[in-house]
C-alpha cells in the first residue's frame, strides 16, 4: 500500500487537527497518522482520575472558527479530560476530518529523498506514504519517560503511567498504591488514589508549589458573554504574551506595602489557578521578589497540612515559585492529613531499587500493588527523535540534535527540509495557551506552503546560521526569566544524560508571532528556497 500526499501531518491532536483542517481548506491533500484509536492526542491518552485542563476551558479551545466557538459549550472553569476528549472528538465531526486520518497507525520514519525532494514516511501498517512536506503535530508532552530504577521489570504489581492510563480504567479499591512524582499529574492524581486505595505512599524527590485550582460550574452569563464577544477576544488573545486575555498583571510586589501586599496575594489565592503568579508583576523576573511570594505558599501549606513534618516534607525551599511550571491542584495538601496517605522524602531516603513486591528506599522495603510513576516525560524533543527521521545524507534526526535540538524558529532544522513542527522545541510552545501556540503555527505554516506552491518552490530548508542565531535569542530571553534559575523540564533537566538548554522561546506570543510573519513578508528570510527548476538543474549537474 504506497500513497502519494502533498503533507503528512503526524497526529491527531489538537494540533494536528487543525493542521488538516487548513491545509485542506487550502487545497492540499493530506494524509494524517494517528497512533491512538481516535483523535485527542493529550487528552486521548492521559485519561487517569482527576485529569483536569489547568488553562480555563473558555480560553482552552480554538479561536480560528465562530461556528466552533458558538456552538460547543464547557460546563467547568477548567474542563475535565473527558469532556476535552468529547470536544475533540466533535471538532474532528463537525468538520469531518476523520476521513483522512488513519488511526491505530504510528509513524515509525520518515527519509527525505533529495533527487524528488519529497519525505518517504513509514508507518507501522508497512505503507510507505511520499509526501512533499511533513508537519509533526506528535505533541510536547507526549513521550512519556518512566526512570530506569533498578530492578523495575522485577515488580510483580501492576504499574502505569498517568500519559498511557488505560481507558477502561483501573480499580485501586483496598490496594496498596505508590505513586512516585509530584508534578502536574501526581498533584491531580494523588487526591483521587487515596480516595479509592488502602493505602497511599506518595514517593516525592522535589517539592512542587502548588495552588489550589477553585474550579467551578461556569455560569449561563459568562458563557453567552464568551460566545457573543468570540471574534473580538480571539483577535485580542492574539496580540497578547500568553494567548490569554489576562487581567493587568499587578504592581510589584517590591513596592508593594503591607498590609496591601498580603491582601492582594490572599485575593489572587482565593481566586485560585495558575494565573496566582500574575498577581504581582516582578515575581517571575526577580529572586527577592519571588521569595515573598513563595514564603505565603509556605504558610499556606503549614496551615493545611496537620501533621510538621509531612508539612515541612511537602515544603518547597530551594527554588523559585514558577521556576518550574506552577502546579494547580484540588485538595492536594489536605491528602496527607488522611490516616492512608504517606509521604517518603526521597532527598533524605532515596529509592534504591523496587523489588518484586514493592519499593526499597535506604530506609527500608515499601510494600505495595501498585505502583504509578507520574515521572514526566522526555518533553518537546521526545516525540520527536522517536520517530527515525533521516535528513539530508541519511542523518537522523536524533543524532543531529544530540548536543540540543537547533531550529529556525522553533519551526525546521536544517538538514531536513521541508519538514515543519508545531509547537516542538524553541517555540513558545507549552510557555502559553497551546491552542494560541497551535493556531500561530499551523496558520504560518499554511501561508508557507501556499506561498511555496505559488512561486514554484519544492524545497525550504533552514540555514544554520538562521538555527545559531535563534538559538542565542531563545537562550536569552529565557536568561531573563527565573525559569533559568531551576532545574526543570524546561530546560531538559529531567531526563538523564539530554542536553540542557532553553526548550521554549520565552518572549511572549505576540513577539514570537511578529517575528515569524516578518521572515516570511521577507520572502522566507533565514531559509534556502529551491524551485523545481534548479533541482532538476542540480540532478543534471
Ligand atoms: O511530569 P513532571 P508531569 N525519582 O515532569 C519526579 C503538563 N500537565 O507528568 O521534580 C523520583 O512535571 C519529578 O521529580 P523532580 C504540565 O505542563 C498538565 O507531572 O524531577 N522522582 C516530578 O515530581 C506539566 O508540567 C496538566 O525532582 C522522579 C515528577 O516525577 C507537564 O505536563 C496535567 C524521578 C515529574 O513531574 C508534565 O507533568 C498533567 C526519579 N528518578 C500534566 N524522575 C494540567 O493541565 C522524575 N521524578 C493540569
Amino acid at each position: 500500500m504506497n500513497r502519494d500526499v502533498d503533507v503528512v501531518v503526524i497526529g491527531a491532536g489538537f494540533a494536528g487537527l487543525y493542521a488538516l483542517h487548513a491545509l485542506r481548506e487550502q487545497g492540499f491533500t493530506v494524509a494524517t497518522f494517528e497512533a491512538g484509536t481516535s483523535v485527542g492526542g493529550t487528552w486521548f491518552w492521559n485519561r487517569y482520575p482527576g485529569a483536569r485542563c489547568d488553562v480555563e476551558s473558555l480560553d482552552y479551545q480554538y479561536s480560528f472558527s465562530e461556528e466552533l466557538a458558538t456552538e460547543w459549550t464547557w460546563t467547568e472553569r477548567y474542563a475535565p479530560q473527558p469532556e476535552i476528549l468529547a470536544y475533540a472528538e466533535w471538532v474532528a465531526d463537525r468538520l469531518d476530518l476523520r476521513r483522512h486520518i488513519t488511526f491505530e497507525t504510528r509513524v515509525d520514519g520518515a527519509r527525505f529523498d533529495e533527487e524528488s525532494s519529497t519525505w518517504r514516511v513509514s508507518t507501522s501498517d508497512g505503507a510507505v506514504t511520499t509526501a512533499r512536506f511533513v508537519v509533526t503535530a506528535a505533541g510536547s508532552i507526549s513521550a512519556t519517560s518512566v526512570p530506569p530504577f533498578a530492578g523495575a521489570e522485577s515488580f510483580r504489581g501492576e504499574t502505569y503511567h498517568p500519559g498511557r492510563w488505560p481507558a477502561e480504567g483501573v480499580d485501586f479499591t483496598g490496594k496498596r498504591v505508590a505513586v512516585i512524582g509530584v508534578g502536574s499529574s501526581g498533584v491531580q492524581l494523588i487526591p483521587h488514589l487515596a480516595d479509592a486505595a488502602g493505602h497511599l505512599t506518595v514517593f516525592q524527590r522535589t517539592p512542587a508549589y502548588t495552588v489550589p485550582a477553585r474550579n467551578r460550574a461556569l455560569c449561563a452569563d459568562e458563557i453567552t458573554l464568551a460566545k457573543k464577544n468570540h471574534a473580538v477576544l480571539a483577535e485580542q488573545k492574539r496580540r497578547t504574551f500568553s494567548g490569554i486575555n489576562l487581567p493587568m498583571t499587578g504592581d510589584a510586589i517590591l513596592a508593594t506595602p503591607e498590609p496591601k501586599r498580603t491582601t492582594v496575594l490572599e485575593q489572587a489565592w482565593k481566586l485560585g489557578g495558575n494565573l496566582f503568579l500574575t498577581a504581582f508583576s516582578d515575581v517571575q523576573l526577580d529572586l527577592d521578589a519571588n521569595e515573598l511570594m513563595a514564603a505565603f505558599v509556605r504558610d499556606k501549606i503549614a496551615a493545611v497540612v496537620d501533621d510538621p513534618a509531612t508539612a515541612r516534607a511537602l515544603t518547597p525551599t530551594d527554588y523559585p515559585i514558577g521556576g518550574k511550571r506552577i502546579v494547580t491542584d484540588t485538595d492536594f495538601y489536605a491528602t496527607f492529613n488522611r490516616p492512608n496517605t504517606d509521604v517518603v522524602s526521597l532527598r533524605e531516603d532515596p529509592i534504591v531499587e523496587i523489588v518484586p513486591t514493592g519499593v526499597r528506599t535506604e530506609s527500608g522495603l515499601h510494600e505495595v500493588d501498585v505502583i504509578v510513576y507520574a515521572t514526566g516525560y522526555d518533553n518537546l524533543t521526545g516525540a520527536l527523535t522517536r520517530i527515525d527521521f533521516r535528513g539530508r545524507d541519511g542523518v537522523s534526526l536524533k543524532d543531529s540534535w544530540a548536543d540540543g535540538a537547533h531550529t529556525y524558529l522553533g519551526l525546521a532544522t536544517s538538514g531536513f527540509p521541508n519538514l515543519f513542527t508545531i509547537t516542538g522545541p524553541q517555540s513558545p510552545s507549552v510557555l502559553v495557551n497551546m491552542f494560541a501556540a497551535i493556531e500561530q503555527h499551523v496558520e504560518w505554516i499554511v501561508r508557507c506552503l501556499t506561498d511555496l506552491r505559488e512561486s514554484g518552490v519544492v524545497e525550504i530548508e533552514a540555514l544554520p546560521e538562521s538555527e545559531r542565531q535563534w538559538g542565542e535569542q531563545v537562550e536569552a530571553a529565557m536568561a531573563m526569566t527565573l525559569y533559568s534559575k531551576t532545574n526543570s523540564w524546561y530546560r531538559g533537566a529531567n531526563i538523564a544524560g539530554k542536553t540542557q538548554q532553553a526548550l521554549m522561546y520565552c518572549g511572549g506570543l505576540v513577539d514570537y508571532r511578529d517575528r515569524c510573519d516578518d521572515v516570511a513578508a521577507d520572502g522566507y528570510r533565514g531559509f534556502v528556497l529551491t524551485d523545481a527548476a534548479a533541482l532538476t538543474e542540480e540532478e543534471v549537474a
